[in-house]
């Protein structure tokens, strides 16, 4: 079967919506670190409506800082790849153009970094997970210790790390006396862009005072918030897609009809018109951003633990199951919905609903497992501030500490058949081992997976509501089984 490329393009389906500028003209204005599928049917989707519709010097250059995977389904395709939206009834396919080419970091930094570093070159922005900022969730800090941040400090020509990246091409442009670039964060972290900022500045501090001076006068890091539900593409997407193209396409992301981008306006050198093409451009991402993380990220991960140990392998799974529903519906009211304010004319009632319409969603297959991922860095801010603000206010901390408890039962790495569970979290290890010291004992179990600070910070140890209800849900986990414990309280 021939890959979809600039020159099969013409054969595809009339009904696939292609690329309405000339590519061959397209100039590449923005980097994006971390080309996963999150930023394809997202950022890139974003910027290919606005060069259909206006054009402009907007090309994608697609960076890995990681694997040669992206580039080996993109090279061959000359970048190009098909956006599926799939909702229970329907489903449109767009080919994207934006993505020029895709470079991969480890293979030569040093090329990435000048590319960055081109003056054509007005924005980075950034898609590297939680993990991927190297910072201490606690604090905000950079975390010096981290290997990679400890590597590029002493090879800034040569970085591993986004934020070495950042820092290495802005000292480029620094001493080409090249403007700065925007630097954007794109992950679901509060205050995403402050957090960048931090980072940044923390490490070029290290480099010279003057390059920290310089960027504090010229970078702006804007914060924004990214919402759409991007599920990992699977070979039988691709076979799918191959039979309705009649072409291949290893680049192919599905996702769903839903997107929201808020984006803080606050750019060093321009941007495309993406408020023209349906994104919020506005002075304070945090509300919208506060509302997003607490409402469908808190939901997701607790439905993602409780759902993988009750033996669900997808998210529409578990919302078929009523006493799981009701659970999400109980915790989007009450504990999370009581912590969030709505901004001016959002209907925030129409907002949950729809929310569990979109993890209703059968057309995607939304594992569980992969949502599970990197818990230590989600759960502080998906549920863990959430019940900092309960506990000061109603105390309505139920459901949160069902899920904390289900995250606990998950990384103890054993599933309730018996069967180790993949745990894939940067503190697997420490979170296994602390689990393991327990000896079987949920109480102590609980114990010693909130006395890690990094996660739990030094307070929630100590507040006792929180610890006996997280133990007595992971006692009745442990002897009835997840499923059978929602159904008895949810049921
Ligand atoms: C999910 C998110 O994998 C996860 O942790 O909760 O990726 C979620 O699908 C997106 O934030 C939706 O915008």
């Amino acid at each position: 079967m021939n890959r979809l490329n600039s020159e099969t393009l013409k054969q595809l389906p009339s009904d696939v919506t292609l690329p309405a500028y000339d590519r061959g003209q397209l100039k590449p204005g923005i980097v994006h670190l971390g080309i996963g599928a999150f930023h394809r049917a997202h950022q890139a989707f974003y910027t290919e409506a606005v060069l259909n519709e206006f054009g402009g010097d907007w090309g994608i250059v697609g960076c890995s800082l990681r694997s040669a995977n992206v580039r080996a389904q993109l090279e061959p395709q000359d970048g190009l790849y098909t956006v599926v939206e799939r909702s229970s009834n329907d489903e449109k396919c767009q080919v994207i153009g934006a993505v020029k080419f895709v470079m991969v970091g480890p293979e030569d930094p040093a090329a990435l970094v000048k590319v960055m570093a081109d003056p054509a070159i007005k924005i980075v922005s950034m898609t590297v997970t939680e993990k991927g900022y190297c910072h201490d969730p606690a604090t905000g800090n950079l975390n010096m210790e981290n290997p990679d941040i400890q590597h590029d400090l002493n090879n800034l020509d040569a970085p591993r790390s986004a934020v070495g990246y950042l820092v290495a091409a802005l000292n480029a442009r620094r001493q080409a006396g090249v403007n700065s670039f925007t630097a954007m964060s794109c992950d679901n972290l509060p205050d995403n862009g402050k957090v960048l900022e931090k980072a940044v500045h923390q490490f070029a501090a290290q480099v010279s005072p003057e390059l920290a001076q310089w960027i504090a006068d010229n970078t702006t890091f804007p914060c924004t918030m990214i919402d759409r539900i991007v599920p990992a593409t699977t070979d039988e997407d691709r076979e799918h897609l191959e039979k309705r193209l009649g072409l291949r396409d290893e680049g192919v992301v599905l996702t769903e009809p839903f997107t929201q981008w808020v984006i803080e306006d606050k750019f060093a050198d321009g941007r495309p018109a993406w408020e023209k093409v349906g994104a919020q451009l506005v002075d304070d991402v945090e509300i919208f951003e506060k509302i997003k993380l607490r409402l469908l990220n808190g939901a997701h991960s607790t439905l993602a633990y409780s759902g993988y140990m009750a033996g669900f392998d997808y998210v529409s799974e578990v919302m078929a199951e009523p006493a799981f529903v009701k659970m999400v519906e109980t915790f989007h009211a009450r504990e999370a919905g009581e912590t969030v304010t709505a901004p001016e004319g959002f209907d925030v009632e129409f907002y949950k609903e729809q929310l569990r319409d979109r993890f209703r969603n059968k057309a995607l297959k939304h594992r569980t497992w992969q949502i599970a991922m990197d818990g230590s860095q989600k759960l502080p801010q998906r549920l863990l501030q959430t019940l900092r603000e309960q506990l000061k206010g109603q105390g309505h901390i139920d459901i949160i500490c069902l899920g904390v408890a289900a995250w606990i039962r998950y990384v103890s790495g054993v599933d309730e058949k018996g069967e180790p569970i993949e745990v894939s979290d940067p503190l697997a290890d420490t979170l296994r081992q602390a689990c393991d010291s327990a000896k079987g004992d949920p109480a102590a179990m609980v114990k010693a997976v909130v006395g890690i600070k990094d996660v739990f910070g030094p307070d929630l140890i100590k507040e006792t509501a929180f610890v006996d209800t997280t133990t007595r849900w992971l006692e009745a986990f442990y002897q009835d089984g997840v499923r059978a414990t929602v159904r008895k309280h949810f049921g």
